[in-house]
């Protein structure tokens, strides 16, 4: 089903096009929405966010911030955001509530070059696309400066984990950072979608200490995970990343919450499909829907804190 936006989730758009919706909105709605270009990627490509308001451009209002796409193969962590998007800039009166309180931030594709190289020459490409002398690509989320390279990343350039030259050796990451610390003190939940395997992800990465507030984080989490299985069945696990997944420095979300002091983060690895990355084009509006009904969940969770 079409809308009068044209956007459809039943296809994966490419990043000319998910800029090109974005831009649209930002016509469509210039009361509601903003869209700017916030860094450009290694090969040059427009990295975009779009910010969402009810209307009232009220002063220190508080910051929920979502990325998609930070690796290159999850195509449906865009998809997501993008749907995300449509439902908070179309369906503004159903979710009034969450945008009294928040204004929201969404960059919808983070690592536009491996999304494209993903689309044109390797369907399982995950890393960006710089030059490290014999090979390309560093793990963006393995780039972030927060006990960078300690734990779960590679120095071979040719890893699919590797951990870049240095933190933030990427336009990409660097991109991310600067949002996130120009948030510092009003953003309030950062979420950073990827794929694939059902998880919502809280810190630490670095380490198998709890963090301080592990508790809250859990029963966030738990209010997602707790309202898609009620709406559809689906089972998503809670934990830290370290506990229920594996150890990995310098993702994205250690760093939102160990620097840029969001009081709460999250990784959510949305489901798979085919092979693992690649849920068929049909699926797209069923795991993207479902998705949505657990992130408005640990929206309304995080508003009671
Ligand atoms: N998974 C994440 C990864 O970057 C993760 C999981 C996130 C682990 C944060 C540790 C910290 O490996 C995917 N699918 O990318
Ligand atoms: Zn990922």
């Amino acid at each position: 089903k079409s809308n009068e936006n044209g956007i459809r989730f039943t296809r994966y758009y490419r990043h000319s096009e998910i800029n090109e919706y974005l831009e649209l909105l930002a016509r469509k709605y210039p009361n509601t929405v903003s869209v700017y270009t916030v860094g450009k990627s290694y090969e040059g490509r427009a990295i975009k966010v779009i910010r969402i308001n009810n209307g009232q451009h009220l002063p220190n209002k508080k910051v929920i911030f979502i990325d998609a796409g930070i690796h290159a193969r999850e195509w449906i962590a865009p998809a997501t955001a993008l749907y995300i998007i449509y439902q908070l800039v179309e369906n503004m009166e159903a979710n009034r509530q969450l945008l009294d309180k928040y204004d929201w931030i969404i960059l919808p594709l983070v690592n536009p070059d491996g999304y494209e190289y993903s689309h044109t020459n390797d369907r399982m490409w995950r890393k960006t696309r710089s030059k490290n002398f014999i090979c390309y690509g560093t793990d963006a989320n393995r780039n972030f400066g927060y006990h960078w390279g300690e734990v779960g990343a590679s120095y071979n350039p040719c890893s699919d984990i590797y951990r870049g030259s240095k933190a933030f050796s990427e336009p990409e990451t660097k991109t991310v950072r600067d949002i996130l610390l120009s948030l510092k003190g009003t953003g309030v939940f950062y979420l950073s979608l990827h794929s694939y395997g059902n998880y919502i992800l809280y810190p630490w990465g670095w380490t198998r200490k709890l963090p301080e507030n592990h508790e809250i984080l859990h029963e966030i989490a738990a209010a997602g995970a707790d309202a898609i299985r009620n709406a559809t069945g689906s089972r998503y696990t809670c934990g830290s990343s370290t506990r229920v997944l594996y150890s990995a420095a310098g993702g994205s979300d250690d760093y939102a919450y160990g620097t840029a002091g969001f009081p709460v983060t999250f990784t959510m690895e949305l489901p798979p499909g085919g092979s693992g990355f690649d849920p068929p084009p049909s699926k797209i509006q069923s795991f993207t829907q479902e998705a949505w009904i657990g992130i408005k969940a640990m929206a309304k969770k995080v508003a009671e804190k």
